[in-house]
């Protein structure tokens, strides 16, 4: 388990949710414990209460409440971790019952993102989206406990903010949307560039720790981080691939998704996930060996066309297919391939998943074929479009209009 620099010893976590019927409470515990343990806390037991709906001013039912502060004293927890999103009123009663912070899902998934945030770009994101969520939250109460101690829910660059006011929160959002603005600009116009430049684009998207990165490192050697834990990628990292049929395309790598992903997340990395948004393929990598697969790939896809990409193709891939004993139990599904990134298996049905769905583009040319590649003038014939062929003292001159496979073979003898 990792632990924070500043922290002795992990802080003792205890789980709570309601299961209200809005959502599989517990596979989301689960989800949850996974969560906990990526922010460095030692988990030391959950608790699910079945009702019609969370109670308004404490969250769980009064006996429970108790049940928890009792568990509280006897099991010397630190931390209280709410499985939904609580107001402020619900946080204060169960911390002023059980003598211990509470923070809910969002604050640990944004203190998640706060911890791994390297990049310029991911900071500001982050602070955005905590003070985003911080704002309607401001009370005294809360301010307070949050400068208790400090501790997971209380990191990351928005940390020293908390204590200010809100018109001072209000213009530092300000001036963050600003900066997020340029960088986004900037990202636009790099976007374009490479739209002009005719560069294919395909981005690796899917739930956090799907094996994202390790398949973008197998394929292109980047040497992004791979490791077993929530949200280890941030920051979009691109490479550039060349597929069996001569094609290059620029993989993109990007940040993990999760179910009911905060939405002030989202909108703040909304640069970041455009990024694969905007890509010609996406490549929705999920982790085979996990129960939840096909949700995860749902959680995915319903993400991506909130984002705008409905049209755009999507290879679905089954990852970590080697620690699947019977691969039966993977649907078989259309645009989809087995591959374990790990091993490097299954990966040239990926490739030619790639090549199957890479997007028709045409590029007027004009060659000096030597006579020996008269054959090429045929293949134009036959795929592009043939304006001339002239046979001159130092070969064929063609000027011709042909798609990126045959642009891959035919652009060394291009001539300016
Ligand atoms: N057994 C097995 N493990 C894998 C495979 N692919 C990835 N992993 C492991 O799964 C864990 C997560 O891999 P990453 O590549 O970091 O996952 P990611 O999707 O980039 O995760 P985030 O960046 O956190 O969203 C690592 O421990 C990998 O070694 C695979 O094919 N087989
Ligand atoms: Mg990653």
């Amino acid at each position: 388990m990792e632990l924070y620099e500043n922290e002795q010893k992990p802080q003792r976590a205890l789980l709570i949710s309601v299961d209200y019927g809005a959502f599989d409470a517990e596979a989301s515990m689960e989800e949850l414990y996974a969560l906990a343990e990526s922010a460095g806390a030692e988990v030391v037991g959950s608790m699910i209460q079945k009702l019609d709906k969370p109670i308004g001013a404490s969250y769980v039912g009064s006996g429970r409440l108790e049940e928890i502060a009792e568990l509280c004293k006897t099991q010397e927890i630190d931390l209280i971790i709410a499985d939904d999103e609580l107001t402020p009123v619900q946080i204060r009663t169960i911390e002023d019952t059980a003598d211990v912070r509470v923070i809910d899902r969002t604050m640990l998934i944004l203190d998640i993102f706060a911890l791994r945030a390297n990049s310029k770009e991911g900071k500001l994101q982050v602070e955005t989206a905590q003070l985003r969520y911080m704002l309607p939250r401001l009370t005294g109460k809360g301010i307070q406990m949050s400068k208790q101690g400090g501790g997971i829910g209380t990191r990351g660059p928005g940390e020293t903010k908390l204590e200010t006011d809100r018109r001072h929160i209000r213009r530092r959002l300000d001036a963050l949307g600003e900066k997020l603005d340029e960088i986004e600009k900037r990202r636009e116009q790099l976007r374009q560039r490479r739209k002009k430049d005719g560069v294919i684009t395909a981005a690796i998207v899917g739930y956090t720790n799907a094996g994202k990165s390790t398949l973008m490192n197998f394929l292109t050697d980047a040497g992004v981080l791979e490791k077993d834990q929530l949200f280890a990628t941030l920051d979009p990292t691109s490479r550039a691939l060349k597929l069996p049929n001569g094609v290059s395309v620029m993989l993109i790598d990007t940040v993990g998704f999760v179910r009911r992903l905060p939405h002030q997340l989202v909108k703040a990395f909304r640069s970041t996930l455009e990024e694969a948004a905007s890509a010609d393929i996406i490549i929705n990598v999920c982790d085979a060996s996990n129960e939840e697969a096909l949700l995860h790939l749902d959680v995915t896809q319903k993400l991506l066309e909130e984002l705008g990409c409905a049209d755009t193709p999507v290879i679905t891939v089954f990852n970590k297919s080697d620690l699947i004993e019977d691969p039966s139990i993977i649907p078989n599904i259309s645009k989809g391939v087995r591959i374990s990134a790990k091993k490097g298996t299954g990966i040239d049905a990926l490739l030619t998943a790639i090549e199957d769905n890479l997007p028709v583009r045409m590029h007027r040319v004009k060659l000096m074929l030597p006579f020996a590649k008269a054959g090429i003038s045929a293949e134009i014939r036959k795929s592009g479009t043939l304006f001339s062929e002239e046979y001159t003292a130092d070969g064929i001159e063609v000027d011709a209009l042909v798609d990126d496979i045959l642009y891959a073979k035919v652009k060394e003898f291009a001539e300016e």
